[in-house]
């Protein structure tokens, strides 16, 4: 059975990380097949967090989307390039397949062989070259012609010699492979030029045996005129496969890949090969209707718009959440657990509270840091009394009794700053703007140590100067804004008076604490707006 898979919203955060990671823990001790899985990149916060309690980030997640795997039919029908066209011949008319692919004996691709093909090397095949022409082995030969070995030890693998009928007597020579009937010949004679071997048609009371009883003898209870065309028949699929461009495809492939290609080939049977190149079977455009949906679990959001790519293949079982529902529709009924509740392993360590399972130290590690992460540690207006109650129980489950400190080391971790240089810090989220004549620029970074990024003040000062100048700005904002205080520094180089106007403040070392300011949008360009309209 495929594992289910779970996963959180596109571009992770560690809630959808968390939870992922710890729901499909709670289902694999409950005895179930689970895969957390991820649909972007990691966040650095995050990265501080699975470090912290040495977990691996889950599986990346493209999309969900129907592979060939997940077809219901795939005919498992092959040929392999040795065998005989007769046999191929049979096989294909008796299942009704028109094409099929040809193998090697590791099970490696070799070609397509069509009904057609055979037809054409019926019609172009003359016995006297036919071992030299096409490659048949001793095994087809014995095979296509029912033959007994009445003498001599018959031979395996690639026929080397030519096929002569006993009439060319004349031009028999030693190492030939001829075919004769009692009646008219002595076997004894072509044993004396030395022929590899003797196919013989007659019926079983007729034969004579040879006096040397070394050289193989096939007897073949059929006419010569029955047996030649026969012969012909023995080659293999290998000595007449063409080197056509075919499609061939992997069974990781998704089905909306290939639908198109299929439905423009001519194409009629399509190979699937495995990973290590071994062919799986073959595929029709019929066969693409039945599939079986991978099974998906949604955590931390439920919006298609937000979730993986090729949904619609999938089948939801189950969706936990904490956000708003919009946009959710499924085909089948679905298990929901959504609570009002501030992160969304609230919810899950609900889940092993009501599994009766205590979960692992590390994994309520994760759960935890998620609970701190969207919470802001439990300052921001989403946090439930319950988030708090269960981060103090996972805090003693895991070990880490000072989650505080180990939170905000966490958050820090996630707004680190320490491999930009001041140029970068000022340019990651700039805009410039025009207010009233004035040109200026406002830069915001996210942070929650603003003392730490004040250190580098001067090297910001010195880069904020040189914007300026090559910019013709009369000033540049710094927003350097603490998110779990809930307010910003700014750092001002240039005119400030229209800063402290616009904030009824005064800088002091060109900086200013603004409480409660975090939106450049909505608390910082108004009131610069108004103020330079009164400059
Ligand atoms: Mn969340």
């Amino acid at each position: 059975m495929e594992p289910i898979l779970i996963f959180g919203h596109k571009n992770p955060d560690t809630d959808s990380i968390c939870s992922a990671i710890s729901l499909a823990k709670l289902k694999e001790l409950k005895g179930e097949s689970a895969q957390a899985c991820r649909l972007g990149n990691i966040s650095k916060e995050t990265e501080f967090v699975l470090k912290s309690f040495n977990i691996d980030a889950p599986k990346l997640l493209s999309t969900v989307s129907a592979q060939i795997s997940d077809l219901t039919h795939i005919e498992k029908k092959t040929i392999n390039h040795k065998t005989s066209l007769r046999k191929a011949l049979e096989i294909m008319t008796q299942e009704g397949f028109s094409s099929l692919p040809v193998v090697n004996s590791k099970n490696h691709l070799k070609g397509m062989i069509h009904v057609s093909d055979i037809a054409n090397a019926y019609l172009n095949m003359d016995y006297s070259d036919l071992f030299s022409k096409y490659y048949t082995t001793y095994e087809n030969l014995k095979d296509v012609l029912e033959g007994e070995v009445v003498s001599g030890e018959y031979p395996c693998g690639q026929i080397e010699a030519n096929l002569k009928g006993v009439s060319e007597y004349r031009n028999i020579v030693a190492g030939d492979i001829v075919i004769t009937t009692t009646i008219l010949d002595s076997i004894d004679n072509l044993i004396e030029l030395g022929v590899k071997m003797i196919i013989l048609c007659c019926d079983k009371e007729d034969v004579i045996l040879p006096r040397d009883s070394k050289i193989p003898v096939l007897r073949v209870n059929k006419s010569l005129f029955k047996a030649i065309p026969l012969i012909s028949q023995s080659a293999s699929i290998l000595s007449i496969l063409n080197n056509d461009k075919f499609y061939s495809f992997s069974i990781d492939d998704y089905l909306t890949d290939i639908k198109d290609i299929m439905k423009e080939s001519t194409q009629t049977n399509f190979p699937v090969v495995e990973k290590n190149g071994e062919v799986y079977g073959t595929i029709r455009t019929k066969d693409l209707i039945n599939f079986t949906r991978k099974n998906v679990v949604l955590v931390d959001h439920n919006e298609s718009t937000q979730s993986v790519s090729g949904l619609k293949d999938a089948k939801i079982v189950q969706v936990v959440d904490h956000h708003k529902f919009g946009n959710f529709e499924t085909n089948e009924p679905v298990k929901i657990n959504a609570e009002t509740v501030g992160c969304t392993c609230t919810i899950i360590y609900g889940l092993y509270k009501e599994a009766g399972i205590v979960p692992p130290k590390e994994i309520a590690g994760l759960m935890m840091s998620a609970i701190l992460s969207d919470t802001l540690l439990f300052k921001s207006p989403t946090c439930t009394e319950k988030d708090i109650q269960v981060v103090k129980e996972l805090a003693t489950i895991s070990g880490i009794e000072n989650f505080e400190s180990y939170g905000m080391d966490m958050l820090i971790a996630g707004t680190s700053l320490s491999d930009k240089t001041p140029e970068e810090i000022l340019t990651m989220d700039q805009k410039e703007f025009s207010m009233n004549g004035i040109k200026l620029a406002i830069s915001q970074v996210n942070t929650v140590d603003v003392k730490g990024l004040l250190d580098q003040q001067s090297a910001l000062e010195a880069a904020m100067t040189e914007t300026n100048t090559k910019n013709d700005y009369k000033l540049s904002v710094l927003v350097i804004t603490d998110i779990v205080k809930a307010g910003s520094m700014l750092l001002v180089v240039g005119e400030p008076t229209i800063v402290e106007k616009g904030f009824h403040t005064t800088l002091n070392n060109n900086t200013a604490w603004v409480d409660g300011v975090v939106s450049r949008k909505k608390q910082v360009v108004p009131f610069l707006m108004a103020a330079a309209q009164g400059v």
